[in-house]
């Protein structure tokens, strides 16, 4: 087998190598690397109290209310600060609770200087029954402060269920949702939003409903790098999220190799990566984590989805759980794979001495690129199986 570098991928290579030589180029891109996994995202959810903030604060981080470090649902909570829900698994992205805006002295200005706006990186603006000018005006001072804010309407499942049982003979779903969303319209509009845009939800069914479409929406106005972060934070509960993680994960791994190739031929001071062993253990880790593929996850899926763990266990079969990844592992693998293979196109002969150099390299640049992108592809292709048992 053997895994073909991209032009786009060439491209980018050439370009990092003609910044000038190779240790500077691997160094560039490997603090470009860090930086990213640091990447702060915050997310704040607001709205009247009782509205659905706290379940969509565990929605949004792949929680059941009752898992380790889940906000607390269905209690009156009176705080008067933010508080905030570190993300299960990245400890650079935080989803912030919100206090409720409906008091009746409530002020757009003071309560968003009390929760210090600035810190956020967009807002969701929760209603579970109709939008106010409490809401609008507090997107018109967040949209003033130069902050995104989407308005989410919550607990449709609720309306729906009341429409099937009170009203059998006419229930129809797709007509009762487009109710609901033209009267959440409508209620903006008479309070003076200009062109509203509103998404049904219920936090119990992440990939129901208007779910889905505020993820690509939040994706979309996102810039690259906040980006990142938000795919990876999104929980594993749909097929094309998985797909999505494996596409922003693998557009890094050429500067992995890179990186890797060049550590095996100088030793660089001051990168944090010591040896290509360790970038591919890292990175692997990184990957499981990525899709749910470590105890934690696991088990929480299994409770989550009620089945017995060992039997979402059952159907990885091509790659370890995240814990148990070591060197020794990482060495054991490497010395089984007959791998290595890296083809190059022939359009890119010119840039033979570059990857001809990397190539010869210790682990090297071929090997990297090849372990990251077989592993990525397994650690998929497990992580679906995962899910398509718990969904069975
Ligand atoms: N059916 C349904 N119920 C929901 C949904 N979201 C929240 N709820 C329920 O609504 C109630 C209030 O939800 P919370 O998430 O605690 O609301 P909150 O906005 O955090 O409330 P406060 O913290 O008191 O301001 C709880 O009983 C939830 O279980 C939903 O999407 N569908
Ligand atoms: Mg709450």
């Amino acid at each position: 087998m053997a895994e073909k570098l991209s032009q786009e991928e060439l491209k980018e290579l050439k370009a990092a190598y003609e910044t000038g030589n190779l240790t500077g180029a691997a160094a560039k891109l490997q603090e470009e690397l860090e930086s990213l996994e640091k990447i702060p995202l915050d997310i704040a959810i607001t709205g009247e109290s009782g509205s659905g903030k706290s379940s969509f604060v565990n929605a949004i981080r792949g929680l059941g209310d009752e898992d380790e470090g889940a906000a607390k649902t269905g209690e009156v909570e009176t705080t008067k600060y933010p508080k905030a829900y570190p993300h299960p698994l990245l400890p650079n992205v935080t989803v912030w609770d919100l206090p409720g805006i409906g008091t009746p002295s409530f002020q757009a200005d003071k309560y968003l200087k009390q929760v210090n706006f600035s810190r956020y990186d967009f807002f969701i603006i929760i209603a579970s029954e109709r939008f106010t000018s409490h809401h609008i005006t507090l997107a018109r001072e967040i949209h003033k402060m130069g902050k995104r804010f989407y308005y989410v309407r919550s607990k449709v499942d609720a309306d729906l269920y009341a429409a099937q049982t009170r009203r059998p003979s006419t229930y129809n779903e797709v007509r009762i949702l487009q109710g609901i969303r033209d009267n959440c319209i409508k209620n903006l509009r008479d309070a003076g939003e200009v062109s509203p845009r509103v998404f049904l939800i219920c936090s119990w069914n992440w990939d129901k409903y208007d779910f889905p479409l505020l993820q690509e929406t939040l994706e979309n106005e996102l810039d690259d790098q906040k980006r990142h972060a938000f795919i990876l934070a999104l929980p594993n509960i749909s097929a094309k999220i998985l797909e999505k993680k494996k596409a922003e994960l693998k557009k890094h791994i050429w500067k992995l190799a890179l990186v890797s190739g060049a550590i095996s031929l100088i030793p660089i001071p001051g990168l944090s990566f010591t040896s290509d062993l360790e970038i591919l253990m890292v990175n692997m880790k990184r990957y499981l984590t990525a899709f749910g593929l470590d105890d934690n996850s696991l088990t929480r899926l299994a409770r989550q989805v009620g089945k017995p763990v060992a039997e979402l266990k059952s159907v990885i079969k091509a790659v370890p759980m995240a814990n148990s990844i070591s060197k020794e592992w990482v060495v054991s693998l490497l010395s089984k794979s007959a791998c290595g293979a890296v083809m190059i196109a022939e359009e890119a002969l010119d840039l033979i001495p570059v990857v001809g150099s990397l190539l010869s390299g210790g682990v090297s640049f071929g090997t990297t690129y090849y372990m990251l992108n077989s592993f990525l592809n397994d650690a998929a292709k497990d992580a679906q199986n995962v899910l398509a048992k718990a969904l069975s």
